[in-house]
């Protein structure tokens, strides 16, 4: 089944310099989650699961990462009008530049969208963790005559400021909406919320970066060059003028678009009931089948954590981390609060052997460790005896093989760290 009314166009990002070093070789939408999917498995699943089957992914690179993962993944019949295709910013005679912003990713792929029939765009942000029935958003927008509809989530006063925030009349339609206030301008802003939601101090209706557009008003709109962010111009700018729907969503979303934020929803993955469930029945994300031989440990004490397949385990403890693939790790290593992403391939035992004798680091983490509040990005070599103890009495640092934001270490792919390294 294809929904053949809708056509998805997913935002996969700008140069990516919050996500900075994750996206320093590869395009946000290639970014690792959960030691074993990409970023963009997310909006892509959610989209599946809602027979949406036509996409577009928006990104500034076009990195040979990304490609790979979507060619070999979404593969669906050749007798189907399904596809997933990347877009990524071209020079043509018209267009000589990057993506300005959000609008601009959309107006400069315009021509590649219009080669589909469809009467509705779905503009999906490339960098949250949520799940989403669009059906039912498409459903109210059609039932109550919305030209443009936003999805919302209510946020508290903190959070408030990172979002576009809005309020409505009883009918659901956007009267007011502003873009990332400061918090002395929030103040009138906030709207009637669910008792639960009021509990949880969240009165203030965000902007989740969801939109639906029918789509000759988004020809018309995009014919304007000046518009370049939804956020900044466009949303705002359509308020009293065209029927603006809020979509009312409670569930768990998230923005993972910087480090911390990163790092905290995958580490969350670990709690005894995470709020984003990998393991539903109905929901699952979708990823590219591998073929991995199961995961191998010994002597290893493992609290709430999630390792992912092909890996070779002999750390002493491991304990509310995230390993991903093919992960290899040393004995007497304990890692704690940590996202390793894993590696791309598998060293032989002569070549673990030749490097222990020369007293170069291996793929994966060695000995005698101690790892805490830190993001292992693919392939680093972490030497014997290496201590990382991340966290809040670190300062923010750019260094060669690793930076810190806000806490969290993150050493770069393939970086090595030599023995004995502190941080
Ligand atoms: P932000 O997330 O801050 O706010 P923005 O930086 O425009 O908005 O990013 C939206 C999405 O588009 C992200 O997935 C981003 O990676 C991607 N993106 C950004 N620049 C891009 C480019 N040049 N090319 C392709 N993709 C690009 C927006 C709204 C707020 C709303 C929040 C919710 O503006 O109103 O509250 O999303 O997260
Ligand atoms: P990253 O996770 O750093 O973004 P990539 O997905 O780009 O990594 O890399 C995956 C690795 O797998 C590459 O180093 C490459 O050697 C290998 N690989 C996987 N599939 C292919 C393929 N079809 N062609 C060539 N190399 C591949």
């Amino acid at each position: 089944m294809i929904n053949k009314k809708v056509l998805a166009i997913i935002l996969g990002g700008g140069q990516g310099t919050r996500l900075f070093p994750l996206t320093e070789k590869r395009s946000k939408p290639a970014v690792s989650i959960a030691g074993k999917y990409r970023l963009v498995d997310i909006p892509i699943s959610n989209c599946i699961h809602c027979d949406i089957k036509r996409m577009f992914v928006l990104t500034q690179f076009n990195s040979a990462s990304l490609n790979r993962h979507i060619k070999n993944t979404y593969v669906f019949s050749s007798f189907s009008d399904a596809f997933v295709d990347i877009l990524a910013a071209e020079q043509t005679p018209d267009n000589k530049t990057w993506y300005q912003g959000t609008a601009d990713a959309v107006r400069q792929s315009m021509y590649h969208l219009l080669n589909h029939e469809f009467e509705y765009a779905l503009i999906l942000s490339g960098d949250q963790l949520y799940k989403m029935d669009f059906n039912e958003m498409l459903d109210e927008h059609i039932e109550k005559g919305a030209d443009i509809s936003i999805a919302t989530l209510p946020v508290k006063p903190k959070e408030a400021t990172q979002f576009g925030i809005l309020k409505t009349n009883e009918e659901s339609f956007i009267s007011s909406f502003i873009e990332k206030p400061s918090l002395d301008k929030l103040p009138g802003w906030e709207s009637e919320v669910s008792e639960e939601m009021k509990n949880e101090d969240r009165q203030y209706l965000a902007s989740m970066g969801i939109y639906i557009f029918n789509k000759q008003l988004l020809i018309d709109i995009l014919s304007d060059p000046d518009t370049i962010d939804f956020g900044k111009e466009i949303i705002p700018q359509s308020i009293g003028k065209h029927n603006v729907l809020a979509y009312q969503y409670e569930g768990y979303w998230t923005d993972i678009g910087n480090v911390p934020a990163f790092f905290e929803a995958n580490i969350s993955l670990t709690d005894d009931i995470p709020q984003f469930d990998l393991f539903s029945k109905n929901s699952s994300v979708l990823t590219r089948p591998r073929i991995l031989p199961p995961t191998k440990m010994s002597g290893t004490t493992i609290h709430k954590s999630m390792i992912a397949e092909g890996c070779i385990i002999n750390a002493k403890e491991i304990k509310r981390s995230v390993i991903g693939i093919r992960s290899r790790i040393g004995k007497d290593t304990v890692i704690k609060n940590t996202y390793m992403i894993g590696s791309n391939s598998y060293q032989e035992v002569e070549e673990l052997e030749h490097n222990k004798k020369e007293g170069v680091p291996s793929l994966g983490v060695g000995e005698n460790c101690y790892i805490n509040n830190t993001i292992i990005d693919k392939d680093a070599c972490i030497g014997d005896n290496v201590h990382i103890e991340g966290g809040e009495h670190l300062e923010d640092v750019e260094h060669d093989s690793y930076i810190i934001r806000e806490g969290v270490v993150v050493i770069k792919s393939r970086s090595v760290i030599p023995d004995g390294f502190r941080i």
